[in-house]
């Protein structure tokens, strides 16, 4: 019997080097699980079932590497890609791990430490596109304060500015086809990051040279670590046409970034999100990677960290039936019908001054529409069922 669940390419799952190869460490313990080898861990991905892997330069290349180590390193990865199968969607640059970037790495004080992360940032951009990257994440993680007595956070974000205006340009210099992904988080490592929502990233975006360039990457977990709905800033960051990449984990409110297996703390918002990415509810589907940025819990060894990868992928395939499933009931339908008035919609937009005096010549009875029931219960109740597989 065939799975309907199974993952094909075309679901298009990804995960992080970084991901699967998590070995557990934490702030009050050190790993628990062996480092895996990067060419393991995509033939691994392969057999499972994922379409790609994505990567920090220094998930496959050592710091200190030297040139023609990188050159061996690199050409031994495509290999095991090529064999398994397996594409490389997106790149990212490590800015956070080493020392030198301890207080950040574009908005740093030090010019020094400013030059090397763009020195960093142009040679895994290099690395990115050699491996097929079309898409490239900043995630700054270093970029924030414990003290804001360090620095004014407007030279901050203009020189932030600066580092994503730069690389823009070296970008199109290349001539890569390449686009930049800006991820947002509030908060861990630093005491408070810059840009800390998905909201944040999009209006930044705007302000730079290139916008045309950059999109967002929104986390589930970070953008519920600020207490906000990822829902709603995924639908904002569509409706822009500025989702450029996705990172798929769960998290619970208000805690560390926990990076759960996917749908594991919110199955409900987990499907909510795949009816919009799937377009099921209607609106365009989203093509681009399911990219799962989550770890294994720490309790696992080798074996559960396999569990949780196919985890994350199943749990998908599942709430995607069940949006579907959801999406095409008919009560659903009737409940959620587009309400259209021919004789006031025109009016509620492009202005006119006779369009102000139509509206204000409507009779509307307030009362009876206040007191009328949404059904909003019922919906949700219907979706609570679906989810639960009970209708
Ligand atoms: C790091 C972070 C993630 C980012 C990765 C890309 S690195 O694991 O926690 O949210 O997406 O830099
Ligand atoms: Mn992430
Ligand atoms: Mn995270």
């Amino acid at each position: 019997m065939t799975d309907r669940y199974a993952p094909k390419p075309e679901d298009r799952f990804t995960f992080g080097l970084w991901t699967v190869g998590n070995p557990g460490g934490d702030p009050f313990g050190p790993a628990v699980r062996p480092t895996q080898d990067p060419c393991d861990l995509v033939r691994k991905l392969g057999e499972i079932g994922a379409w790609g892997v994505n990567l920090h330069d220094n998930d496959l290349i050592p710091f200190d590497a030297s040139a023609s180590e990188r050159d061996t390193i690199v050409g031994n990865f495509k290999a095991a890609c090529e064999e398994s199968g397996i594409v490389v969607p997106m790149a990212t640059t490590n800015l956070f791990s080493h020392p030198i970037f301890k207080d950040g790495a574009f908005t740093a004080n030090d010019p020094k430490v400013r030059a090397f992360a763009l020195r960093k940032t142009m040679d895994a951009i290099d690395l990115g596109v050699e491996l097929g990257a079309k898409n490239f994440v900043f995630w700054g993680g270093r970029e924030g304060t414990e003290s804001d007595a360090c620095r004014d956070p407007r030279t901050a974000i203009q020189r932030f500015r600066d580092g994503i205006n730069f690389l823009c340009e070296y970008v199109k210099d290349q001539g890569y086809d390449l686009r930049f992904a800006l991820e947002a988080k509030p908060n861990e490592p630093r005491g408070d990051i810059y840009f800390p929502t998905t909201g944040h990233m999009l209006h930044f975006i705007e302000t730079l040279d290139h916008s045309e360039m950059v999109g967002v990457n929104p986390e589930v977990a970070h953008e519920t670590m600020a207490g906000l709905s990822f829902v709603h800033a995924v639908g904002q960051a569509m409706e822009a046409n500025k989702l450029f990449h996705i990172d798929l984990n769960s998290q619970k409110i208000g805690r560390y970034d926990q990076d759960f297996r996917f749908g594991a703390e919110d199955p409900k918002q987990a499907l909510l999100l795949i009816r919009l990415l799937e377009g099921t509810a209607g609106g365009e589907r989203w093509e681009g990677s399911r990219h799962f940025d989550a770890h294994s819990y720490r309790t696992e060894d080798i074996d559960g960290v396999w569990d949780f990868a196919r985890g994350c992928m199943r749990t998908y395939n599942i709430l995607k039936e069940r949006a579907q499933a959801f999406d095409s009931d008919a009560e659903v339908k009737q409940l959620t019908a587009e309400m259209v008035d021919p004789a006031i919609d025109p009016l509620l937009k492009d202005f006119s001054p006779q369009k102000v005096e139509a509206l204000r010549s409507l009779s509307i009875d307030h009362d009876a529409i206040g007191a009328a029931g949404m059904q909003w219960e019922r919906l949700d109740q219907i979706l609570i069922e679906h989810l639960l597989g009970a209708r």
